[in-house]
């Protein structure tokens, strides 16, 4: 069974991303398994090392947006790309806009290895 943090990495991490492709979120989004049974509205791929991303969990503590206590905020700016979706898209047609950004990030961290396994916000 998939784990939380295999999770996170399916969901978000695209090191060697994003092609230069207007089509970039709405092929992702499918190949990353996000568009079954319905279309994940928002979804932020990362575009740096994996190990960048892991060590993220320890810098800043921050609380998480539902006020749990194990949100990390990344002490750099991160290349990321914010996947929405399209006011058009309609199951099982999924339609996503690409929105290339530099931001700080916010992950959640859990287990041992204490890991990312969601992605909270960019700020
Ligand atoms: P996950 O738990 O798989 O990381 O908040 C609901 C989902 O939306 C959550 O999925 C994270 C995702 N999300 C992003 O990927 N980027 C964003 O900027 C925000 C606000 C949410």
């Amino acid at each position: 069974k998939e784990s939380p943090a295999m999770k996170f990495q399916r969901r978000h991490m695209d090191p060697g991303g994003p092609s230069n492709n207007s089509n970039y979120c709405n092929q992702m989004m499918r190949r990353r398994n996000m568009t079954e049974g319905r279309c994940k509205p928002v979804n932020t791929f990362i575009h740096k090392p994996l190990a960048d991303v892991q060590a993220i969990c320890l810098q800043g503590n921050t609380p998480c947006k539902h006020g749990q206590p194990n949100c990390h905020k990344s002490s750099s700016r991160m290349k990321i790309t914010d996947c929405r979706e399209t006011n058009g898209s309609q199951y099982p047609n999924c339609d996503y806009r690409n929105s290339h950004k530099e931001r700080h990030i916010i992950v959640a961290c859990a287990g041992n290895p204490y890991v990312p396994v969601h992605f909270d916000a960019s700020v």
